[in-house]
């Protein structure tokens, strides 16, 4: 039985150890859409017989309540990607007599199978089909149909005007196939939607030492030093206008892009959608429990859906360019493909191997306190490891992993900052044991 008086031992102690786990990002514990995962460590009173998490959308006024029973961790559920939500928990005994609330976590739930990916997108437009001013003309044969001057007597304002649509704002760059002259470097003017003529350098003042080249190269427009132009752009339509400034320069297709990575080459379709792969999953090695994590990146004519698979059996609800999975066991390891969809366009990806080992006695690690702070920073208690070297690493994606804590931990608890969180959508913390 729980007196006023040992309710406010225990509301006390429910502060002192029940502090929650934070899914920080909740990546890490997401698996089922808006859900996240809270843990925190267990009550000492002797009578206590279980828990409640309560939530909501305004700090400490909580309109969801959880029962998980004798449970130290339990799921917070039905949650709005995007809202932020206040989460709290109370111990209770076997009178039902509740304690006080713990402190007070923030969560914001990401959707762990978020929408595809927009940054990505690129448009391909033909030289030829804008709207041309003469003297620049329409020559060439076969696939290389391009703009061209070499009829041009001198410099001349010919030129080719191009209009297209991308559908989300993002900065852009601008590639272009050309050829130009061996004895000329400024080839072309550039403007975007009628404003500034900018000098397009295909070789000379930014590259000065780029070999020149007598045949079609892909060029990304850019200033002098050779960093790339940029394009931001709003959604909707735009125009770029290329006026040919030299004899000789020709100008076959353009692409405008909004992945900083993206490098076209000649094999990009001369019509219809293109998808093209920039970065494929890569295989990993876990222990039972762990989460693994596998992305994929492409860019393409427009929106891309995707699919991923295990070995061939297509996994249901994974059709985002993200794939997670917790709670990991020795029965998810295998191969693991997603495809890609623009359109007509279609690309599978090369296989990326899960392993999943069982795991070995480690220490019992538990994490608490974790607390994102004003600054964005996070820093969070971590027990277990007494006496032991204990190395925190963090990571955004599980694959690339940086330092961020190392600490003997003589006192049974160490305090761990992580200040590379800020601006993170999602947070991944490894422990490891000396
Ligand atoms: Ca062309």
């Amino acid at each position: 039985m729980l007196y006023f008086r040992e309710s406010e031992t225990l509301l006390r102690r429910v502060v002192r150890y029940a502090f929650l786990l934070l899914a920080l990002g909740n990546s890490a514990f997401a698996t089922t859409s808006g859900s996240v995962e809270v843990a925190w460590n267990p009550n000492r009173e002797p009578d206590v017989t279980g828990y409640k998490i309560y939530w909501g959308e305004s700090s400490r006024q909580y309109t969801s309540v959880q029962d998980v029973g004798n449970n130290v961790s339990g799921r917070v559920s039905n949650l709005t990607s995007g809202q932020t939500y206040y989460c709290a928990v109370k111990a209770y005994n076997s009178a039902q007599q509740e304690s006080g609330f713990s402190s007070e976590v923030i969560l914001t739930y990401v959707p762990d199978t978020p929408p595809a990916d927009n940054s990505s997108r690129i448009v391909l437009l033909e030289a030829e089909s804008g709207t041309l001013t003469s003297p620049a003309a329409i020559l060439g044969g076969g696939t290389d149909v391009y703009v061209d001057s070499t009829n041009f007597a001198t410099a001349s304002n010919g030129s080719t005007t191009l209009s297209f649509n991308v559908d989300t704002a993002a900065n852009y760059h601008v590639w272009c196939r050309v050829k130009a002259p061996a004895a000329s470097s400024d080839s072309f003017n550039v403007s975007l939607n009628n404003g500034t003529e900018q000098v397009f350098h295909v070789y000379g003042v930014a590259e000065p030492t780029e070999p020149r080249s007598s045949g079609w190269i892909w060029k990304r427009i850019h200033v002098a030093g050779g960093d790339p132009r940029d394009y931001p752009l709003t959604a909707g339509a735009h125009t770029l206008k290329f006026r040919v400034r030299e004899q000789g320069a020709c100008l076959d297709r353009i692409v405008v892009s909004s992945n900083p990575d993206f490098v076209p080459t000649d094999s990009l379709a001369r019509s219809g959608d293109v998808l093209a792969l920039t970065s494929s999953p890569v295989s990993m090695s876990r222990t039972v429990g762990q989460t693994a994590f596998f992305e994929v990146t492409a860019a393409a004519t427009g929106p891309v859906s995707y699919q991923w698979k295990k070995g061939n059996v297509a996994i249901s609800g994974a059709t985002g360019s993200m794939l997670i999975l917790d709670q990991l066991e020795t029965g998810d390891a295998g191969s693991y493909t997603v495809t890609l969809t623009r359109g007509t366009a279609s690309v599978t990806t090369v296989p990326a191997v899960l392993t999943v080992s069982s795991s070995a006695a480690l220490p019992d690690f538990k994490v608490a306190k974790m607390t994102m702070n004003p600054d964005l920073t996070v820093n969070f208690d971590l027990s277990g490891g007494l006496n032991s070297t204990v190395l925190v690493y963090a990571s955004a994606n599980l694959q690339s992993w940086s330092l961020i804590s190392t600490q003997v931990n003589s006192t049974g608890t160490i305090r761990v900052s992580d200040p590379g969180a800020e601006g993170q959508t999602k947070r991944f913390y490894k422990i490891v044991t000396q």
